[in-house]
């Protein structure tokens, strides 16, 4: 002991001048090191002396020491030299070390220190000399000498931090290091902030974890609302689908009875048709000979009345052709003027006509007997060709009439007023004429009504009219006037009415059910988030005023951009889906509302609705970062997480899969078993 303290007792007094003053600034840095920097990195690297000195476990030993007591110290500090290497390098206060790694910052048997990435081994005092040895930094943890280290700030009174080794000493305090260890040797001085930073962040973190519990709690309450719900609409389906059931055996029954009485009324009203048939049958079989005598007559009538027409054009066409227009006679002209206007009016009758006269009287007799016998084949066949042959005839005659009044009117006038001074051979032609015309009318007269009385013709026309008379009310009858006076009609169709009530009550029950059926059906095959969590809430709109505009989004319906001024809407989209991650897995607290009002030059409109966990569910903002691509924020406890005790509702069937009993098939709607949106429904 004796030989060897002399030399000790020297490196103890060169140590301490080494470190000695700094030690006395000797904070919760190791400052030796710091010392050591000064000097040239490889030189202060090889010694191992010194390397043991400057080591943060004796600083801190030395300023706990006496600063006035130099010769405990230096006994300490002897004491220590003679300590295994093993033992004196240890890591506990190493600069910028990440407490977890500490034991790795241990000296090997030789003394050395191994990197952390196994590439090589280095002599222990050059951790943390500024100098960079090992490929992944880990020589370096206090000193930005590395591009790759990591810098660990313990913040003690906060959170500790690692921050990128470029960060140490380069002048900025770095905010996540608020005890200021990463400018230990720079011009600035960061002050120690982590109480009052620790402080606010540990109130903002309390705060937050409140309200994570608030919303814990409220998701907890939805999920056994949501539980409770589901058990319901499920027993609601069952409860329909059996009413279902029901309702389309008696919808069946009165479909069967309103056919059968369907059936009933069509035979009735095929009776009562066919029995109108036969009467019209036996009406027209009565009064058929009276509408042919009539209909001969009529035509007899006709040809006669064609021929004075035709006569009388013939006469007047011969005035105009033929006076002589320099006796510029008023009464002709004026009967030239007024059958100039005729003949403008009608002008196939004077061709008709000219043709008529031309063909001779015996021909045209011969036509006219060839006309009747075609008549009679095909007018007097049954009572209705009959009646309709009347009808034209009729018509024709006194069109036929009017033509005979005017054309006689016009001559007879020229016959009174004509210049008998003039020796106008047409126009006393024409009066000669229509002396003749005169003659024949009368003779036509004759014949006709001696014909007329002969053949009892008044007679025929009346019974004519009867069964005229007599087929309107045959005709105006309707299906509801009985035929059958034995047939209770009026309660047949009572009886029809209320079928045919009953059946459309019944449609429209069934149709109500089937409807509810499915709209059930849809909503419990729906996905509706984690253990059903947006059941209870499901279309409850929520809106935010943005100020051009408020936005709405009905969870799991819709969303909704409306105008501020002027209250138009437009239509953001129609919830589609949860969006997925990468990994395919559903992410329940993002959904997409897709295919909105198409945007002018753009896509239709969608949203995505991004939720955050909070008790209350609250839009906090909507942006449009994309022309009509909008996303909205959204507070609500669907996003916090979900408690361990979500199914204490679900006791009576934990799993949800009781199946629903089955539906009776039905073709308009098909009622399945309802899938499960997830294994704990
Ligand atoms: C409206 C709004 C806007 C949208 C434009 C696109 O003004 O829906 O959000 O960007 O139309 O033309």
């Amino acid at each position: 002991m004796n030989s060897t303290w002399p030399a000790i007792t020297w490196m103890r007094v060169a140590i301490f001048r080494h470190c000695g003053e700094d030690m006395i600034r000797c904070t919760d840095h190791w400052i030796c090191h710091d010392h050591a920097r000064h000097r040239h990195k490889r030189e202060r690297a090889h010694s191992p002396a010194w390397l043991s000195l400057c080591n943060p476990v004796y600083c801190r030993l030395f300023f706990f020491s006496s600063s006035t007591q130099m010769q405990t110290r230096i006994a300490l500090a002897s004491f220590l030299l003679l300590l295994p290497h093993s033992v004196v390098s240890t890591s506990a206060q190493i600069r910028g070390l990440n407490p977890a790694l500490a034991e790795k910052y241990v000296a090997n048997a030789r003394g050395n220190f191994e990197c952390l990435d196994g590439s090589k081994e280095i002599p222990f005092a050059r951790v943390n000399d500024d100098y960079c040895d090992c490929t992944d930094g880990s020589d370096e943890p206090g000193t930005s000498a590395c591009n790759n280290g990591t810098f660990y700030c313990r913040n003690e009174g906060h959170e500790p931090a690692i921050i990128d080794s470029a960060r140490v000493n380069d002048g900025v305090c770095d905010p996540q290091c608020c005890d200021g260890s990463d400018e230990w040797d720079s011009h600035v001085v960061c002050p120690n902030t982590c109480d009052t930073v620790g402080r606010a962040h540990r109130e903002l973190r309390a705060s937050q974890e409140k309200e994570q519990k608030a919303g814990q709690q409220r998701l907890r309450q939805l999920v056994r609302e949501a539980s409770g719900l589901r058990k319901i609409k499920r027993e609601e389906l069952a409860r329909k689908q059996s009413k279902l059931a029901d309702a389309e055996v008696h919808l069946a029954e009165a479909e069967q009875l309103k056919d059968m009485l369907e059936k009933q009324e069509q035979e009735m009203r095929a009776n009562q048709d066919s029995d109108r048939a036969m009467r019209k049958q036996g009406l027209f079989d009565e009064y058929l000979p009276d509408l042919i005598a009539y209909r001969r007559h009529l035509a007899m009538a006709l040809h006669r009345s064609r021929w004075q027409r035709d006569s009388l054009i013939m006469l007047l066409r011969a005035v105009r052709r033929e006076h002589n227009a320099e006796f510029n006679d008023e009464a002709v002209n004026l009967a030239v003027k007024e059958y100039t206007e005729f003949a403008d009016a009608y002008p196939y009758l004077e061709n008709a006509a000219a043709s008529v006269m031309e063909e001779g009287e015996g021909a045209r007799a011969a036509r006219e007997q060839e006309m009747d016998r075609d008549s009679e084949l095909q007018d007097d066949k049954n009572y209705e060709a009959c009646r309709d042959a009347i009808n034209i005839a009729e018509s024709e005659r006194e069109t036929n009439k009017a033509d005979i009044d005017l054309l006689y009117g016009i001559l007879a006038k020229l016959r009174d007023d004509y210049n008998k001074n003039y020796h106008d051979l047409a126009v006393k032609a024409a009066v000669v004429g229509l002396g003749e015309f005169e003659q024949m009318r009368d003779a036509d007269s004759t014949v006709i009504s001696s014909q007329y009385e002969t053949l009892e013709i008044a007679k025929a026309q009346e019974r004519v009219a009867e069964a005229k008379a007599r087929l309107e009310l045959i005709l105006d009858e309707t299906t509801e006037t009985p035929v059958d006076s034995e047939q209770p009609d009026v309660d047949f169709q009572q009886r029809l009415a209320d079928a045919r009530s009953a059946y459309y009550t019944a449609s429209s029950d069934k149709s109500q059910l089937a409807n509810d059926v499915s709209v059930l059906s849809e909503l419990l095959g729906k996905d509706l988030g984690e253990r059903d969590m947006y059941l209870p809430l499901k279309d409850k709109c929520y809106s935010l005023d943005a100020g051009e505009y408020t936005y709405e989004v009905c969870l799991l319906d819709q969303a909704t951009q409306i105008s501020n001024k002027d209250n138009s809407r437009q239509h953001l989209g129609s919830f589609a889906e949860f969006a997925k991650d990468s990994d395919g897995i559903t992410l329940y607290t993002t959904h997409k509302y897709l295919n909105g009002n198409k945007c002018w030059n753009g896509p239709n409109r969608s949203l995505i609705a991004t939720f955050e966990c909070a008790e209350e569910i609250e839009i906090v903002k909507v942006t449009e970062p994309e022309k009509c691509e909008y996303h909205a924020l959204i507070t609500g406890p669907f996003a916090c997480p979900m408690p361990e005790d979500g199914m204490v509702d679900g006791k009576d069937d934990p799993s949800g899969k009781t199946p629903v009993p089955a539906a009776p098939q039905d073709d308009a709607v098909s009622v399945s078993p309802i899938p499960y949106a997830h294994d704990e429904l």
